[in-house]
C-alpha cells in the first residue's frame, strides 16, 4: 500500500524499467540458448563461406538489416525509459509547485481554503547533526520544532529544504523523496502522505562525525490530531 503520491510515481517508473528488463532478458537468453543448440559443433560442421580468415580482407556479410533492427529496438527502449523518467521528474520537481493544503481547517487560514489558495510553505533545515522544521504563524512569526515534523494526512506538503551549516541531504526512504540541503540555497519538494504513522527522515550527505545519527521523524497525523497539536503550540496566533 502506497504511503505517498511520490512513492507511487517512483514505483511506477521502477516497474517500467523492471518489466522492460525482463522482456529484453527473456528474448536475449532465449535467442542465446536457441543459437547455441542450433549451431553447436558437430562432426559434419563446416565453417560458413564468409568466415573471417587471418590475412584476408573479410567479405561483406550482408547483415545490414540486423544492425538496423538492433539499433531501432535499442532506440525505442531508450526513448521509453528517457521519456518516462522525465515525466516522473516533472511530477516530483515541477516548474511551479502544487498548492499546499496542510493548513486547511486552521481557523486563521480559512479564507485561503475557501478560495482554493495555497498554504504557506514549510521549511526543513539541516544542522550538524539534527533537523529543524519551521511553521509560519499567521502573525508572521515562526514556530520551530527539532527532530519532529508533524503534518496532516492526505494533505499537500510543500517543503523548502535548506541548511544552517554544511551540505546535508533531506530524504525519506519510504516516500522515495530526497533533496540536497545547501546553506544559502533552497530546494523545494512536495508530497502527499496517504497513511498516518511515523516515518524516518535521514541525512543522505556525509556531513560530519554525527552524520549517522542525523535522523528525524515525520509524524503523519490524522487531521483532527494535527489541528489540536497546531492549536496547542499557539501556531494559530
Ligand atoms: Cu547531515
Amino acid at each position: 500500500m502506497a504511503v505517498s503520491n511520490t512513492q507511487i510515481v517512483f514505483d511506477d517508473l521502477y516497474r517500467i524499467f523492471t518489466d522492460l528488463a525482463i522482456v529484453v532478458g527473456i528474448i536475449v537468453f532465449a535467442l542465446m540458448v536457441y543459437l547455441i543448440v542450433r549451431y553447436r559443433d558437430r562432426r559434419s560442421s563446416q565453417d560458413p563461406e564468409d568466415t573471417p580468415r587471418l590475412g584476408r580482407i573479410p567479405i561483406g556479410r550482408g547483415h545490414g538489416r540486423n544492425v538496423l533492427v538492433t539499433v531501432t529496438l535499442s532506440t525505442i527502449l531508450l526513448a521509453v525509459l528517457i521519456f518516462t523518467s522525465f515525466a516522473a521528474v516533472d511530477v516530483l520537481f515541477p516548474a511551479s509547485e502544487p498548492a499546499a493544503t496542510w493548513c486547511y481547517g486552521v481557523p486563521a487560514y480559512n479564507q485561503t481554503q475557501a478560495a482554493g489558495q495555497s498554504c504557506p510553505r514549510l521549511e526543513a533545515s539541516g544542522h550538524q547533526f539534527y533537523w529543524t522544521f519551521s511553521y509560519p504563524r499567521p502573525n508572521g512569526t515562526i514556530h520551530q520544532d527539532v527532530g519532529m515534523f508533524r503534518v496532516p494526512v492526505n494533505s499537500t506538503i510543500v517543503l523548502d529544504v535548506t541548511s544552517n551549516d554544511v551540505f546535508h541531504d533531506f530524504g525519506i526512504i519510504e516516500f522515495k523523496i530526497k533533496t540536497d540541503a545547501i546553506p544559502g540555497r533552497t530546494n523545494t519538494i512536495w508530497f502527499v502522505p496517504y497513511h498516518a504513522g511515523n516515518y524516518t527522515i535521514q541525512c543522505f550527505e556525509l556531513c560530519g562525525t554525527g552524520h549517522y545519527y542525523m535522523t528525524a521523524t515525520l509524524d503523519v497525523m490524522s487531521v483532527p490530531a494535527f489541528l489540536s497539536w497546531y492549536n496547542s503550540t499557539g501556531l494559530t496566533k
